[in-house]
């Protein structure tokens, strides 16, 4: 009993120790929870959205169903709960979601009632106990001649559609207009040459985010859903054939936009060409569909289809100006008789201090509002 005593008593002095050590752990991994958020709520530079970008002031200029600011409708160009693919918005679109509707899924579940019936009848029909003795068949022409050819024809009767589709997918009609697509870790910057806009995109976060700056605009239910909406739409005109050149600048991102049926690489290095023609104005959402990153699912697309006029509107808003015509010149000083010629070669000329070259870590608003900063 005295051992055990014995026993009992270093053991707890030698417990109390421990305990006393380990006892501050709880307060110090509390204060390290509670610091937490303040470090979450102010990010590194090199992290931080929309750098430099006066979200708060343009929340005040924002006017909802403005071009650029369209309302979404709910159930068109977004997800909506429902099963299936959404409603489609484009030829290739329509033509692609009524093959798959009308055709493919049909046809797998007539074929999948087949097998099934066919092993059932097996199973009951041809079981051992109604079987006493074993059928000696080793072939029959007739079913084999069947059971080779009626799958062969199931491919031709997929095949010849599809490779139909493939057609008017890589066979687009003349552009009448051409948006420069970027993938960018973690935004997306969209370029017109012809109407020289330039301007990037950024998720909208939730008023409650703690990791919103102070200077970002929150996103509204007027702006579309959750995780979605942008803070730059690309404007685009409805009834007009567009291509999409895209690529990346960093590493292999996606541009889809469901509504329009288009899911298009985007990789370093290479230029990819997809198209779309947009039937009505509408406001459609995609979403970058290639593991590109931490925040991979944080960049969103917004496409917003109006009318040419509108369109015309948005990009004077942007800065830009009508296919073919000149520029306005970003720096009087610039100008010469070398930069009536070529702006570009004006901006060369003045020393790159006023070429519009775009950076991609500032959101720049369009190429005016860049010339203009650098007065
Ligand atoms: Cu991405």
């Amino acid at each position: 009993m005295r051992l055990i005593g014995w026993a009992i008593a270093l053991a707890a002095a030698g417990l109390t120790p421990a305990a006393a050590a380990t006892a501050p752990a709880p307060s110090s991994t509390t204060s390290t929870t509670a610091a937490a958020p303040s470090v979450n709520a102010t990010p590194p530079a090199g992290t931080a959205q929309n750098p430099g970008q006066p979200d708060a002031a343009q929340a005040a200029t924002v006017v909802p169903g403005t071009v650029g600011h369209a309302i979404p409708t709910p159930g068109i160009g977004q997800p909506d709960g429902r099963k299936g693919l959404q409603t489609q918005f484009t030829p290739i679109g329509e033509e692609a979601a009524n093959f798959h509707d009308y055709w493919l899924l049909p046809l797998c579940a007539i074929i999948s009632i087949i097998v099934l019936v066919l092993l059932v009848t097996a199973l009951i029909r041809f079981r051992r106990g109604a079987n006493p003795i074993p059928s000696r068949n080793s072939h029959n022409t007739t079913i084999e001649v069947i059971w080779t050819l009626v799958p062969v024809l199931i491919l031709v009767a997929i095949a010849i559609p599809s490779i139909r589709l493939l057609r008017h997918v890589y066979t687009p009609p003349p552009a009448d207009l051409t948006v420069k697509v970027t993938g960018h870790q973690w935004y997306w910057s969209y370029e017109l040459p012809d109407y020289g806009v330039t301007f990037d995109s950024y998720m909208l976060k939730e008023a409650s985010d703690p990791t919103r700056q102070a200077n970002q605009r929150a996103r509204t239910n007027a702006d579309g859903p959750p995780l979605l909406a942008v803070d730059n739409r690309l404007v685009l005109p409805a009834g007009k054939v567009v291509k999409f050149i895209v690529t990346a600048d960093d590493v292999i991102h996606s541009f889809a936009v469901p509504a329009f049926w288009i899911k298009q690489d985007a990789n370093p290095g290479q230029l990819h060409e997809t198209w779309a023609y947009i039937r009505s104005p509408g406001v459609y959402f995609g979403q970058c569909s290639e593991l590109c990153g931490a925040r991979h699912g944080f960049m969103p697309i917004v496409v917003e289809a109006t009318t040419p006029a509108r369109f015309a509107q948005w990009v004077a808003e942007k800065g830009g100006h009508a296919p073919g015509a000149a520029p306005t010149a970003p720096d009087s000083t610039a100008i010469s008789p070398v930069s009536e010629a070529s702006p570009a070669a004006a901006a060369a000329a003045s020393g790159g201090a006023t070429a519009p070259a775009p950076a991609p870590a500032q959101n720049n608003q369009n190429v005016a509002n860049r010339a203009t900063q650098s007065k």
